[in-house]
């Protein structure tokens, strides 16, 4: 099954928006398959990051995530990774539409609430530098007959 890596960055915790943004993802019907509040090293913010190396951003937004704690989040379900984007909206929060998270609660690209993964291969690995193996749970609900055919 599909596993993808959410991150509700030190904005969404420090104005309070964890609960209303894991209620959007949570609803979607994705299971949550690991959670936990910590605080980025610079080290795993490089390479978390890695692929944006070189980019004029790339300090500020190393310094952004170490700068407070995060949520990291693991959610698994069909299509997983392509669900999470959908309901996180566009990078930019001015171009994100209404109904998405940075769409809804975002006006600044720095500071858009929300990482999910972009592909699969990209879930497993950032999914790898965020939690060991027995961090991630496997488990029944009683509803997923009525969520996943
Ligand atoms: P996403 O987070 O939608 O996958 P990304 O991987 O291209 O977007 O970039 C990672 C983060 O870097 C993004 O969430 C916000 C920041 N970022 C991207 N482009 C930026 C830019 N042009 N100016 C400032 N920050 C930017
Ligand atoms: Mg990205």
């Amino acid at each position: 099954m599909e596993k993808t890596l959410v991150l509700l960055k030190p904005d969404a915790v420090q104005r309070g928006l964890c609960g209303e943004i894991i209620a959007r993802l949570e609803r979607t019907g994705l299971k949550i398959v690991g959670m936990k509040l910590m605080q980025v090293s610079e080290d795993l913010a490089n390479r978390h990051y890695g692929e944006h190396v070189g980019k004029p951003f790339f300090g500020g937004l190393v310094g952004f995530i170490t700068s407070a704690p995060i949520v990291a989040m693991a959610f698994e379900g069909n299509n997983a990774v392509s669900i999470v984007r959908k309901t996180m909206g566009a990078t930019n929060p001015a171009e994100s539409p209404p109904g998405s998270v940075r769409g809804d609660f975002g006006v600044d690209i720095g500071r858009n609430l929300v990482h999910g993964s972009d592909s699969p291969e990209s879930a497993v690995r950032e999914l790898g530098l965020f939690f060991s193996a027995d961090e991630l749970l496997s488990y029944g609900r009683a509803t997923d007959s009525w969520i996943t055919e």
